[in-house]
């Protein structure tokens, strides 16, 4: 949204305002006024206008405008009903120069997960992508996976779901032993190995999705499975995304705020990696994002793989 839309935005929700008082305001032409107003209409701002001018009377649930609207974090928004993937698409937009951008989407009907895995993403969820452009090395970009997974607890949190990290990037609702998954999350980035050029954190949560519509052998979960009822997803996206924009400053900060909100630390797990398999207990997390395991035949640090909390065993 421009500069200028936003704050027309702003004066109607501070209103009643009349059309003149806002083009003083705002230093512009009284047309370029209705304008905006019938632009904002078009994007789903209900505006009423009376004899004492025009207020906001309510926003749109979910797009563009909805989560730049009130969003505390300088992301601008690009939404789709339907797309392939938003990480595909935030690649292109990478490639074209872009940064700080959000693609944000109802439906992909090609979502990608890791190791090019399928990603299910039926109308009803929040599948976003945030493309940025740290300064930082590329060895440094795996603790933006971990911000991410930070973000999303916190906001499941908020939603009065609790979830917790597995390592390093699934976001699960614990049902007594069974593990449910409700968010993944794909990193992408391309740059020279002392400064990243950008960084794609994709993010898929399971929002106001049927569990029943996604593959079962995942196990998967929902925001509305678990609370009863559906999340506001506008709300949901901006706490996500305000959430994110503050831990992404702070790099040095993230490994601590992830141990809080983990459950892999302690647990006896069995991590794939590309070099083979290692089982032991996971005793810590190592700036930017590796796996501490304790393991019979001693410590192992492992950077990457996928990761399965084992039972306890039981004499
Ligand atoms: C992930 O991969 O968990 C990363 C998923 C990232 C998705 C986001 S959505 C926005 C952005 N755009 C994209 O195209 N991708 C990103 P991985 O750990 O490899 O897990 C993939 C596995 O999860 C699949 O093989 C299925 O078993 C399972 N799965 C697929 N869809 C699921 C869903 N909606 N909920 C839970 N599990 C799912």
């Amino acid at each position: 949204m421009n500069e200028t839309r936003h704050r027309v935005l702003d004066a109607l929700a501070d209103g009643p305002v009349s059309g003149p008082a806002l083009a003083d305001e705002l230093d512009i032409s009284r047309s370029a006024v209705w304008k905006h107003v019938e632009a904002l209409r078009e994007e789903g701002f209900e505006i009423g206008s009376s004899d004492a001018g025009y207020t906001l009377d309510s926003v749109p649930e979910f797009g563009a405008s909805a989560v730049e609207y009130g969003l505390d974090a300088p992301f601008s928004v690009e939404y789709h009903d339907s797309i392939p993937s938003t990480n595909a698409r935030a690649r292109d937009c990478a490639a074209d120069g872009a940064s700080d951008t959000v693609v944000l989407a109802d439906e992909q009907t090609g979502g990608r997960g890791r190791l090019d895995r399928d990603w299910h993403s039926p109308s009803g969820g929040v599948w976003l992508s945030v493309l940025f452009r740290p300064d930082v090395p590329m060895a440094h970009a795996p603790v933006f996976t971990l911000a991410a997974a930070v973000a999303v607890t916190r906001a499941a949190r908020e939603a009065g779901v609790e979830a917790s990290i597995k390592w390093p990037n699934d976001v699960l609702v614990r049902h007594g032993d069974a593990e449910r998954k409700l968010v993944g999350i794909l990193t992408e980035m391309e740059g020279e190995a002392d400064r990243v050029s950008w960084v794609v954190v994709g993010i898929g949560v399971n929002a106001n999705v049927d569990p029943a519509d996604l593959p079962a052998e995942a196990e998967p979960t929902s925001l509305l499975a678990e609370r009863g009822d559906s999340v506001d997803r506008r709300l949901f996206t901006q706490r996500l995304l305000e959430e994110f924009d503050t831990l992404r400053q702070d790099p040095a900060n993230v490994v601590e705020a992830w141990r809080e909100s983990a459950t892999t630390l302690g647990k006896q797990v069995r991590v794939e990696t590309p070099g083979g398999t290692i089982e032991g207990e996971a005793v810590d997390i190592q700036f930017p994002g590796a796996l501490v395991i304790e393991t019979d035949s001693g410590t192992e640090i492992v950077s990457a793989g996928d990761c399965e909390h084992l039972r306890p065993i039981t004499e």
